[in-house]
């Protein structure tokens, strides 16, 4: 029996795609790296350093650069992204998922955040939803991101759930491979073609509903 849920952020809740990569592909066209919109599919998930490690892959330019040197441009990419997150509001809760939030704990359901984003509290108190959640896991904490399991795997520790009892929501590859791993349901948000893996699939998040999610479980 299903009694919590543990979220991915950036593309479940918040509409801070758009952000993350324009502040990736400005550092990206300063570094040479040509952009395309495969690299920004991958990207979704990754922690910043192996964000920056896949970007500069592209160009076959990882081994260019010191790993001070990586620090300082991760940094820069931060301070960017930063300022343009600072522009959030409740408005850029995902479609429907404000909703969504409110019917789960209506309904009681416990819930968690799993996002590899270190920006994460920030942006949660920014679109008023922090209060939603017994607690958000410390990705500076973990040894491995996504796609390793351990990130969902904390994130079902903190609501003291086991992994049959909780449904994982995620709108990147690596992020349902990570949830697969936990032993979690995996509830994936976007071209299924994308998310194959997952056990249950939704074109977008207005879509992600308790009836929808219990019509699919059957
Ligand atoms: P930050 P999620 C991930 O968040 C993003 O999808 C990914 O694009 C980003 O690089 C990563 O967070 C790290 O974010 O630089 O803010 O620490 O989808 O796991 O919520
Ligand atoms: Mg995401």
């Amino acid at each position: 029996e299903i009694k919590g849920f543990t979220f991915d952020m950036d593309g479940v809740l918040a509409d801070t795609a758009k952000f993350h990569t324009v502040a990736w592909r400005q550092l990206a066209e300063k570094l040479g790296v040509t952009w395309n919109d495969d690299l920004q599919e991958r990207l979704k998930g990754i922690d910043r350093m192996g964000s920056l490690n896949m970007i500069l892959a592209e160009d076959n330019l990882e081994n260019q650069y010191s790993q001070e040197q990586k620090e300082t441009l991760a940094a820069e990419k931060n301070d960017n992204y930063r300022q343009l997150i600072s522009t959030l509001t409740p408005g850029d809760v995902l479609p429907g998922m404000q909703a969504f939030l409110d019917s789960l704990k209506a309904n009681g359901y416990l819930m968690s955040v799993a996002s590899a984003s270190k920006n994460a509290p920030f942006i949660l108190e920014k679109l008023g939803l922090a209060d939603y959640f017994v607690g958000v896991v410390d990705p500076a904490s973990l040894h491995a991101g996504k796609p390793d399991p351990e990130i969902f795997v904390r994130a079902g520790e903190l609501l003291k759930l086991a992994p049959e009892q909780l449904i994982g929501l995620e709108d990147s590859a690596a992020g349902i491979q990570s949830i697969n791993g936990a032993g979690q349901t995996s509830l994936g948000i976007g071209n299924s073609q994308v998310l194959s893996e997952a056990d249950l699939n939704f074109e977008n998040t207005a879509e992600v509903t308790l009836a929808a999610i219990q019509a699919k479980l059957g």
